[in-house]
């Protein structure tokens, strides 16, 4: 379903209480969970998430950091095919620098390395990672 995405409050977001801030704003927006859930990621599941960032730099940062403390998970759904864009938006860049205020990440992150929130960045990696989370919804 191409109007779903997946979205990740990580550790910082949970340690700092930013939950319900982060699913307030989705709400705002017009969007609506369909999953959500708390819960303590291993290496495996991390590794799977974050394949694509395997050999970088950050990666063995990305990984601990990520199965540090509890990430809530969830799978967000709008009417349009646009809903991973949407979602984007309101998260902001990667690089903090060039998160603009009104973002999650511009309001609230000061480095890149905890950023906050994840998101999917496209059709394709929405249906990976809703596959790999929440495999009853794929
Ligand atoms: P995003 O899609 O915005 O979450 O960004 P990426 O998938 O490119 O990166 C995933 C995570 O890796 C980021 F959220 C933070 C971390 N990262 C760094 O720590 N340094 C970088 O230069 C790029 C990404």
């Amino acid at each position: 379903m191409k109007n779903r995405t997946f979205v990740m409050c990580k550790p910082d977001a949970v340690e700092r209480g930013l939950v319900g801030e982060v699913v307030a704003r989705l709400e705002r927006k017009g969007l609506s969970l369909v999953a959500a859930e708390l819960r303590l990621v291993d290496e495996a599941l991390a590794e799977q998430h974050y394949a694509e960032h395997q050999g970088k730099s950050f990666y063995g940062e990305l990984v601990s950091f990520v199965t540090r403390s509890p990430v809530f998970a969830m799978v967000v759904e709008g009417p349009d095919e646009n809903t991973y864009l949407l979602v984007r938006n309101l998260v902001g860049a990667t690089k903090v620098e060039d998160a603009e205020p009104g973002s999650i990440r511009g309001d609230f992150a000061t480095v890149t390395t905890e950023n906050l929130v994840h998101a999917s960045d496209g059709h394709e990696s929405a249906a990976r990672e809703i596959a790999l989370w929440f495999p009853q919804l794929a």
